[in-house]
C-alpha cells in the first residue's frame, strides 16, 4: 500500500484504490450488504480487491493486516520481535484507548 507521492512498484496506487463512504446517519452500516462485510455494523472495512476481496474489519486488524501484505520493506511491520512487541503495544493501546472513547 502506499499513501499519495509515496509509490513502491507493487503496491495499488493511490488514485486506483475506491473508498466507499458509508453514511452512519442513514445507518448504512447496518444494511445487510455491510454486514456482510462486517458483522458488527461498523466502519472501517478493508476490502482487498487485490487479494480476492479479503475481508478485513477492525481498525487494529486492518493495519496488522496491511503491514503483513504490504509492507515490503518492514517500515511498519518489523522482523525484529523485540520492535513488532513494541508495535503491538502501541496498537493495542490504541485499541484501549478508542474503547474509553466510544
Ligand atoms: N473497534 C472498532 C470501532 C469501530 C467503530 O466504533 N466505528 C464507528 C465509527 S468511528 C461506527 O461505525 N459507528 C456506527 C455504529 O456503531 O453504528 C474499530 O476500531 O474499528
Amino acid at each position: 500500500m502506499s499513501t499519495p507521492g509515496h509509490t513502491s512498484p507493487d503496491a495499488v496506487p493511490y488514485a486506483q484504490r475506491r473508498v466507499r463512504n458509508i453514511d452512519l446517519s442513514k445507518g448504512t452500516q447496518k444494511q445487510p450488504w455491510f454486514l456482510k462485510l462486517n458483522p458488527n455494523g461498523r466502519i472501517p472495512v478493508l476490502v482487498d480487491q487485490k487479494r480476492d476481496d479479503f475481508v478485513v474489519f477492525e481498525s487494529a486488524a486492518i493495519l496488522l493486516y496491511l503491514s503483513q501484505h504490504y509492507d515490503k520493506e518492514s517500515k511498519f511491520h518489523p522482523k525484529d520481535p523485540d520492535r513488532y512487541s513494541e508495535l503491538l503495544q502501541w496498537i493495542f493501546f490504541t485499541v484501549r484507548q478508542s474503547l474509553l472513547l466510544s
